[in-house]
């Protein structure tokens, strides 16, 4: 083969071109990792050709676009993803194996980018995936951090973390930018100048671009993941090396890298780091300033922007944007401050992911000072604006000495969004109270989605070929045409496909999880799939007492037909949260002791996966019976994991909390176990005072799980290992653990017999993804398009 082959219209050849010209390998002596960034390069040559059409498309259009900003973006893995999205599977498959390679390996070798912690990223990822396979134009703006989330591994049953790298090979899908760059001022003083402010910042950053495409479904439409890297304005002090202090030489450099170095850890907890406010408005500054570079090549009245740019702050990360873009209008460009303003709130929305009091962000207004001098005197005029338009009652997002972004994100927001019914209707009635008063319209619900090609299609093969042979493959693209499923559910033979289906994707889990962690599961057990981040608000730690009381119950009467159970677990801890911490030690203790017991380890099994990420959930949600969604009410502001599960067959046993609530309308309240206290039930148990020793009081069996934790049952060396979690679940136990054990013990005793009726389990499971074809992000994204951005696909309609 010679370098001028290229361009290649043969699969095959493509890759053997990038294996020798572009990573400069031999094909007799190339690695697993060569061959992947082969096909890499392969898919992403075909990719870039959709690519620029769409850019040119946009341009040539004069379309309004969407600025998606998000500090998180939890992508895992994009091979298959963009082999899935430009149907290139079976050529893809064929070529790899043609060179005697496993093409799952291959595509197992590709790093999992884990720019994000949970929910909110994984959300921005199937986000920027819908935006794509719907034609709207859009852009990811976030950071490209060199270390994503920590990579977690247990010793001695506690979370241990280490740092992540999935840069430590180059990363195939990204472009480099080094000309679309700006520099970023941080701290200083504000002076006055022929009576105008002038910021006169004290230390500058530069961002650098780095462009991912993201291809839609059947590479229609692509659009751009643009993540900033942190680099030094004057990287490298020659004076200082000549004089022999080589470290201070390269300082610069380092602590402007530090910016992108890693991502923060906390999920819902509480942050207010002086760095993550300069991460913030790093990247909220830079994508400002590219918003307006684009818009200005083909327009010259920044009147017109509201009309061609659309501004999504993924929570109150990004909530310095509107701040900056008001000033660059005003202080830059010399607009009127009302008028900037007015511009801005034209552009700008704002999606709220939590009511949780300790993740509302605000900071120190002598932190903030420091850091963004001008924008607070900004913040300061916007606060009285909104005051002067709206004299009732000051709202501001100044106040009692802090800045409080929720309060300047919804000032400053044309649309504010809650992502699932309920949520949405709680900001209305609590933290937003006041300022949905003076704004009644301005509150919005967009209840979140997945999307089907990856948590469908591409994790579940055996399940979508099925739906495939049943109804077609529209549905992959139009998720609602699940519902041509229902009638097949009462086919006897079709649903014992269905059954197989599930019982095949366990038996694959039990081999990884045999390979991998030397257990063997009991693959007729009930899959009962605990994953998400730690915390008390998810409530784990109700999960494994009821493990530990099933436990007992099971020795004390092993003979009473038990439905065999495998309590799977997965997710990661702040590392700054114990309590959390604390649990993750105690399922992983509760697992010893209970895997070890010869009497019960046939019907229970309690099992803690390391590392959890989103490959890790595209092995599990495919192979589960069982979806655990157990939040106290009113605190999961949606979950996205219920609705994955859901779309592939299994059940859900949960609150009426977040998008539960919806699922369980869509999929029918028979075919949910619903268990616990709803919001306000919730609400006013907290006020019963000794609310938890009640609950344990009138409960034996939850009794004698809380003394077995107590007395050290799991823990023998260090009986009191627990005492805080005991100490919590029988004092002030605010998530109401103890208060709803009872009924989710019932509720799980109800789905020890459902599931002994093995065809009546498979019809439920089936009627939950029949009718779960709401819950795809492209019905989310076209909420947003519609009710939000008043944008519109530029894909032609057929
Ligand atoms: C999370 C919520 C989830 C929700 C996702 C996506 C944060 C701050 N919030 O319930 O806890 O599904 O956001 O909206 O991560």
């Amino acid at each position: 083969m010679a370098k001028d082959n290229m361009p290649t219209t043969d699969f095959r050849d493509a890759i053997l071109w990038h294996l020798t010209y572009t990573l400069g390998k031999d094909p007799a002596h190339a690695q697993l990792f060569d061959w992947r960034m082969a096909l890499s390069y392969a898919v992403r040559d075909r990719i870039v050709d959709r690519w620029m059409a769409a850019t040119r498309e946009t341009y040539r259009a004069d379309a309004k676009r969407v600025y998606y900003l998000s500090m998180e973006f939890l992508i895992g893995r994009l091979l298959e993803d963009n082999i899935v999205n430009m149907q290139l599977a079976d050529q893809a498959r064929e070529a790899i194996e043609s060179f005697g390679l496993n093409y799952h390996a291959v595509l197992l070798d590709e790093p999992d980018a884990a720019l994000g912690n949970g929910g909110l990223g994984r959300l921005a990822a199937c986000f920027m995936e819908s935006l794509a396979t719907l034609g709207c134009p859009a852009y990811g703006y976030g950071i490209r951090y060199e270390h994503g989330l920590f990579r977690q591994s247990f010793v001695d049953g506690r979370q241990h973390e280490a740092a992540e790298d999935w840069l430590a090979q180059p990363y195939a899908w990204e472009f480099e930018r080094p000309e679309a760059a700006f520099t970023l001022g941080f701290g200083g003083r504000v002076v006055s100048r022929n009576g105008k402010s002038v910021w006169e910042p004290e230390n500058f950053v530069r961002s650098e671009a780095f462009d991912t495409p993201v291809i839609g479904w059947k590479g229609r439409w692509a659009n751009t993941l643009r993540l900033w890297g942190g680099r030094a304005v004057d990287p490298f002090d020659l004076e200082r090396f000549n004089s022999g202090d080589f470290a201070a030489a390269a300082e610069n450099e380092a602590l402007a890298r530090t910016i992108s170095r890693v991502l923060y850890p906390e999920d819902s907890t509480e942050k207010g780091k002086r760095l993550r406010l300069t991460q913030e408005y790093f990247f909220s500054a830079a994508s400002i300033r590219d918003i307006l570079r684009r818009f200005l090549t083909d327009h010259a009245d920044l009147r017109l922007l509201p009309q061609k740019v659309a501004i999504q702050m993924n929570d109150t990360h990004p909530a310095i944007a509107g701040p900056e873009l008001v000033r660059l209008l005003h202080d830059e460009h010399g607009l009127p401050f009302d008028e900037a303003l007015h511009i801005t709130q034209g552009c700008v929305n704002y999606t709220n992911h939590t009511l949780l009091p300790e993740a509302l962000e605000s900071w120190g207004e002598d932190l903030f000072a420091s850091l963004l001098p001008r924008h607070l005197q900004l913040i300061d005029r916007i606060d009285d604006a909104h005051a002067k338009a709206n004299p009732s009652r000051r709202v501001a997002a100044r106040s009692d000495g802090r800045v409080k972004m929720g309060e300047l994100s919804f000032i400053m927001a044309n649309r504010v969004n809650g992502v699932a019914a309920l949520h949405t209707g709680l900001m209305k009635t609590t933290v937003f109270k006041e300022l949905n008063r003076l704004h009644p319209d301005r509150i919005v619900n967009e209840t979140n989605g997945v999307t089907p090609r990856r948590w469908v299609h591409s994790c579940n093969p055996r399940l979508s070929q099925l739906i495939v042979d049943t109804i077609g493959d529209g549905w992959i693209g139009d998720l609602e045409q699940l519902v041509k499923l229902e009638p097949h559910v009462d086919d006897p033979a079709w649903l014992a496909r269905f059954a197989e289906v599930k019982a095949l994707n366990k038996a694959d889990l039990c081999d990884w999880i045999t390979r991998e962690h030397g257990l063997m599961l009991n693959p007729q057990a009930i899959f009962d799939v605990q994953i998400k981040r730690i915390h008390e608000y998810k409530r784990q730690h109700l999960n494994i007492l009821e493990a530990i009381a099933l436990w007992q119950e099971i020795k004390d009467n092993p003979g009473a037909g038990w439905t065999p159970r495998v309590k799977l677990f997965g997710g990661k801890a702040a590392p700054g949260y114990f309590f959390a911490k604390d649990i993750i030690r105690l399922i992983n203790d509760v697992s010893a002791v209970v895997n070890a017991d010869a009497q019960t380890n046939e019907l229970l099994q309690v099992v803690y996966l390391p590392n959890y990420n989103v490959t890790m959930a595209e092995r599990l949600i495919p192979a589960a019976d069982l979806s655990e969604q157990v939040s106290t009410a009113g605190k999961e502001a949606s979950g996205t994991g219920n609705m994955k599960f859901a779309l592939n067959g299994a059940l859900t046993i949960g609150t009426l909390d977040g998008a539960n609530v919806e699922i369980r309308e869509r999929g029918g309240a028979d075919n949910f176990f619903l268990f616990g206290m709803t919001v306000d039930e919730a609400e006013a148990r907290r006020n019963v005072e000794a609310h938890a020793a009640r609950a344990i009081a009138a409960d034996p069996r939850l009794a004698r799980a809380v003394e077995a934790i107590r007395s050290g049952v799991f823990s023998p060396a260090e009986p009191d290992r627990y005492a805080n979690i005991v100490a919590n679940l029988t004092g002030a136990d605010y998530f109401l653990v103890a208060s709803d054990f009872t009924d989710y013990w019932r509720a799980q005793r109800e789905v020890d017999r459902a599931y002994a009726d093995q065809k009546g389990w498979a019809r439920m499971a089936a009627l939950n993804v029949a009718r779960s074809g709401w819950f795809s992000s492209d019905r989310t994204i076209r909420g947003y398009m519609a009710d939000v951005w008043n944008a519109r696909s530029l894909i032609p309609q057929e």
